[in-house]
């Protein structure tokens, strides 16, 4: 089960305030429960309800995520069940759309061929196919999960990267989530542009048409509605990271996690 991760993760979660805001967005916690086995158990419960009897309740989380993250300028108000022990995770209020024809894919910086791709063209490139948990770092986990396309090492092979670039910036067509990863981690072979996920499209939830999925890392940095990819010259802390969240995102050795739900 995931809830003894969940627990753990969710304990140490509390002790820092970015992580209870990270919390925020995943958790329905507006009624005020102790935080613990009860709340998985209404995550549940809450995905059992259904879609009829979602909206009235995302509208009193987003009052009470409204109020609790002031801080926060863009709110982190969307909150509900992806269904298959996701959680659904935006920092922005609401997202475009993008369809399969509408959507594109941006390679700029440090490369020689800047390039623009189009759905089409990345489902024209070879696909891989992994199977692996995802990790938040919450504490939530969903076990081998499916996912399939580009590896970004590829996609940084086309652009043809320059020798000045140590690292990658991604950034998302909701006009507030980035990511970032060395140039090193970038390269491996568990890092890729994915357009499925379940063996299904990725839908618009879950950062369809393409996101990012760094396999070995904590989810957050599986930056969903991925619009640009951008060589830099050095580390650009994403939008978690600079929110208090490691960088180096590896599952289980990061944000203070001894933890290794893999092993
Ligand atoms: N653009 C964007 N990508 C994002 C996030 C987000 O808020 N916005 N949240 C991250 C976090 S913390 C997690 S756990 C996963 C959640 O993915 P899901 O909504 O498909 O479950 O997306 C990651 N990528
Ligand atoms: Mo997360």
């Amino acid at each position: 089960m995931t809830t003894e991760h969940g627990d753990a993760g969710r304990d140490r979660a509390h002790e820092r305030d970015p992580a209870d805001r990270h919390e925020l967005a995943a958790q329905p916690e507006a009624d005020g429960t102790p935080v613990g086995r009860r709340l998985v158990l209404g995550t549940l419960a809450l995905g059992a309800l259904g879609v009829a009897a979602a909206p009235p309740l995302q509208r009193g989380l987003e009052r009470f995520l409204g109020a609790a993250s002031d801080k926060d300028p863009t709110g982190l108000t969307q909150l509900l069940p992806n269904g298959g022990g996701f959680r659904y995770y935006s920092v922005a209020a609401s997202v475009p759309r993008k369809s399969a024809t509408s959507y594109r894919l941006t390679v700029t910086g440090l490369v020689d061929r800047p390039t623009t791709y189009t759905l089409a063209q990345l489902r024209a490139r070879p696909q891989t196919r992994l199977v692996r948990d995802v990790q938040c770092v919450t504490g939530w986990r969903v076990p081998d999960t499916p996912f399939e396309g580009v590896r970004l090492s590829r996609i940084l092979d086309a652009a043809g990267v320059r020798p000045t670039a140590r690292a990658v910036r991604f950034t998302c067509f909701d006009g507030t989530y980035s990511e970032s990863l060395t140039l090193e981690q970038a390269r491996r072979s568990d890092v890729l542009v994915a357009l499925r996920m379940q063996d299904k499209d990725l839908n618009h939830a879950h950062g369809g048409p393409a996101r990012l999925y760094v396999a070995p890392m904590y989810f957050y940095k599986s930056a969903k509605w991925l619009s640009g990819i951008e060589l830099t010259d050095k580390v650009e802390p994403g939008y978690w990271e600079r929110r208090g969240y490691d960088v180096d995102a590896w599952v289980g050795r990061s944000n203070g996690r001894s933890d290794d739900p893999t092993a």
